[in-house]
């Protein structure tokens, strides 16, 4: 077996071993009982972060709605009605004057997010400025624009992209029921791609969204067995906006939400698991347990790309209250 060195950022180097967890393994981790889950999914978290530290990331969205491509759980389809106005790409001045603010209310990370298939040539002139902009703030720096090619990912690298976002969203076997204009090796050549450029890897996926357990493993299995597997993985709960296709999709229970955490920890010790869409509409009792299950990162900020998260203060004093503290606080 071969075994890769990966340098994390506020992290020290970490041998990562390729991996191959069966679906029905995943599947077994799922089914213990909540207490033994739980346990399992401390037990990896500590040996491998400090669990009451937290990674804090702001999204932006520097080009909203009007996307081609069909994702059913989408407000910025164009295929969906959903009141998202198509707006034009942002400034450079508008993104730094965002990333600034972001800074000062302690995030370390921030996230460009672009309703588009994959960039244009002039796109990427734009963003390669807004990456430049935002490292040179001391920030990291992540992006989500949809498919890259090679010329787009050396391109990011090369302006100081941190992390590429690329989302599997679901299992192979339930894509086509939520997406029909691209494919699922689509999303995987894209990370290859980012991987190969030598960015960091952020991807993760949508629950609730109807799946069934072993799809939801089968999502799991496919993120854990990437070689290496990402070092960032944002678990989203599918946030419904009416005008989807899946605005009446049946709530997940949150304890299954809890449950999917703590396996993507259990799956992938080292990553950045993040609990990420859904966080408004979850107590603050479910956060708690989605950080108990070895979740380390948020989105933090009153907005995720074109609907709500909750508000700064109501984050600080959830962390507080739990005695959490993000990385740009020196302790
Ligand atoms: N267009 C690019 C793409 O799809 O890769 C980047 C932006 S897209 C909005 C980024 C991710 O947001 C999607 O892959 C999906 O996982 C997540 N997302 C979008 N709408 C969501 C929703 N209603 N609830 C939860 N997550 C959502
Ligand atoms: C991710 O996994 N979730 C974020 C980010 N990566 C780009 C986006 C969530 C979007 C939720 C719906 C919206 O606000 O439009
Ligand atoms: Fe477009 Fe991304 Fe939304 Fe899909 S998820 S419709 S690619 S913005």
């Amino acid at each position: 077996m071969n075994t890769q060195t990966i340098t994390f950022h506020h992290a020290v180097k970490k041998p990562v071993i390729p991996q191959s967890w069966r679906v029905d393994e995943v599947v077994a981790l799922f089914d213990l009982p909540f207490a033994d889950l739980m346990y399992r999914a401390q037990q990896v978290h500590r040996e491998h972060f400090d669990p009451n530290q937290v990674q804090l990331s702001t999204l932006l969205s520097i080009k909203t709605g009007g996307c081609s491509e069909d994702c059913g759980y989408c407000p910025q389809s164009a295929f969906h009605s959903t009141g998202v106005e198509d707006r034009k790409m942002l400034e450079l001045d508008a993104v730094v004057t965002a990333a600034k603010a972001a800074q000062a209310a302690g995030a370390d990370r921030f996230c460009m997010g672009a309703a588009w298939r994959e960039p244009s040539e002039a796109d990427m002139l734009s963003v390669v400025e807004m990456v430049k902009a935002v490292r040179g703030l001391g920030m990291e720096t992540c992006a989500t624009l949809g498919m890259l090619n090679d010329v787009q990912t050396d391109q990011l690298k090369e302006a100081g992209l941190d992390y590429y976002n690329h989302n599997l969203d679901t299992s192979p076997e339930f894509y086509g029921d939520i997406i029909s204009t691209r494919d699922y090796q689509d999303r995987l050549d894209t990370l290859e791609r980012v991987r190969r450029a030598g960015m960091h890897v952020c991807s993760g996926g949508i629950v609730g969204m109807g799946e069934n357990l072993t799809q939801r493993a089968q999502l799991l299995a496919q993120l854990a067995n990437m070689n290496p597997y990402p070092e960032s993985v944002p678990i989203n709960n599918l946030v419904k906006v009416e005008g989807t296709p899946l605005a009446e999709t049946a709530d997940l229970d949150p304890l299954d939400f809890v449950r999917t955490i703590a396996v993507a920890r259990i799956t992938m010790p080292s990553a950045r698991v993040r609990l990420s869409a859904g966080r408004q509409q979850m107590s603050d009792a479910i956060q708690a347990l989605c950080f108990l299950a070895g979740a380390n990162s948020i989105f933090y900020g009153e907005q995720l790309l074109t609907t709500g998260n909750p508000e700064v203060e109501r984050d600080r004093a959830l962390m507080d209250k739990l005695g959490m503290y993000p990385f740009a606080d020196k302790h």
